[in-house]
């Protein structure tokens, strides 16, 4: 639980906390290190590692190039039971619960215990909800299952409550990576009031004002990735840091 609990107290000091996602098959191995440095620097509080395919190079040797240059936690966000590594700090145990696939609700996680297990990485329950957001995303497709219609915030703060119910640590609203619209304000807004774990948000987040609006709406991590693909917006990082750690004094 020591990533898990490193999450919750970086929430409670900071209002809320900002991972940045890494995914191997985006990041150009030139641009890796200075990307990381540059995230470590504009208060990023940790990076998501992961993709839906990852057909370009190992996943150990991506992250053990990053943990010589960050003390952040590297979290795995697994496209796949193949990425597991013993390198990286924790995985989130995905459930796509927004879904109805059994391969998405159990059958992938019964190949992937054992591996994570003798992995010695720290698993996080997580409860998945894949939301609409206007195209068919790589993780709707992926997960061969239906997202949740995107004015239909009372299924999702019941699929939520459910899988807390379930044990889940952390629920993630994810509209899918370079969804065009993010998960709406009150969609946010209804899952957290009806549950007490964390919530996620992620998923087409281009600014930090809808970084904000999500955190002023009870998003407790945000997600983004697609945005800093570009090296042009790396500068941003630390608006975006600044406008979800409410809690924190704005530097001027
Ligand atoms: C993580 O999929 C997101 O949940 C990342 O989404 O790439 O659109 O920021 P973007």
């Amino acid at each position: 639980m020591k990533i898990y609990n490193h999450l919750l107290n970086t929430v409670k000091a900071k209002g809320a906390a900002y991972l940045i996602l890494l995914d191997p098959d985006k990041l150009s191995d030139s641009k890796i290190i200075p990307f990381v440095k540059h995230c470590e620097k504009s208060g990023v509080d940790g990076f998501l590692i992961g993709g839906s395919l990852l057909i370009s190079g190992d996943l150990n040797s991506f992250i053990e190039t990053i943990k010589v240059e960050t003390s952040l936690p590297l979290i795995i966000f697994p496209g796949s039971v193949n990425q597991i590594s013993p390198l990286a700090d924790a995985i989130l145990f995905l459930s796509v619960i927004s879904g109805r696939n059994a391969e998405h609700l159990i059958g992938k996680h019964v190949t992937a215990s054992s591996l994570i297990k003798r992995a010695n990485v720290e698993p996080i329950s997580t409860g998945y909800i894949l939301v609409e957001s206007g195209v068919t995303t790589t993780a709707v497709y992926m997960s061969g299952s239906l997202p949740i219609p995107k004015n239909k915030p009372e299924i999702a703060a019941a699929t939520a409550l459910a899988g807390e119910y379930l044990g889940m640590k952390l629920i993630y609203l994810e509209a899918g990576s370079g969804a065009q619209e993010a998960v709406p304000d009150e969609m946010v807004k209804a899952v957290s009031e009806e549950c007490t774990v964390p919530i996620i948000v992620g998923g087409g987040i281009r600014n930090p004002q809808t970084a904000r609006r999500k955190v002023e709406n009870g998003a407790s991590i945000i997600v983004t990735g697609n945005f800093f693909e570009d090296e042009n917006n790396w500068d941003l990082i630390k608006d975006f840091s600044s406008a979800i750690h409410y809690k924190l004094p704005v530097e001027v």
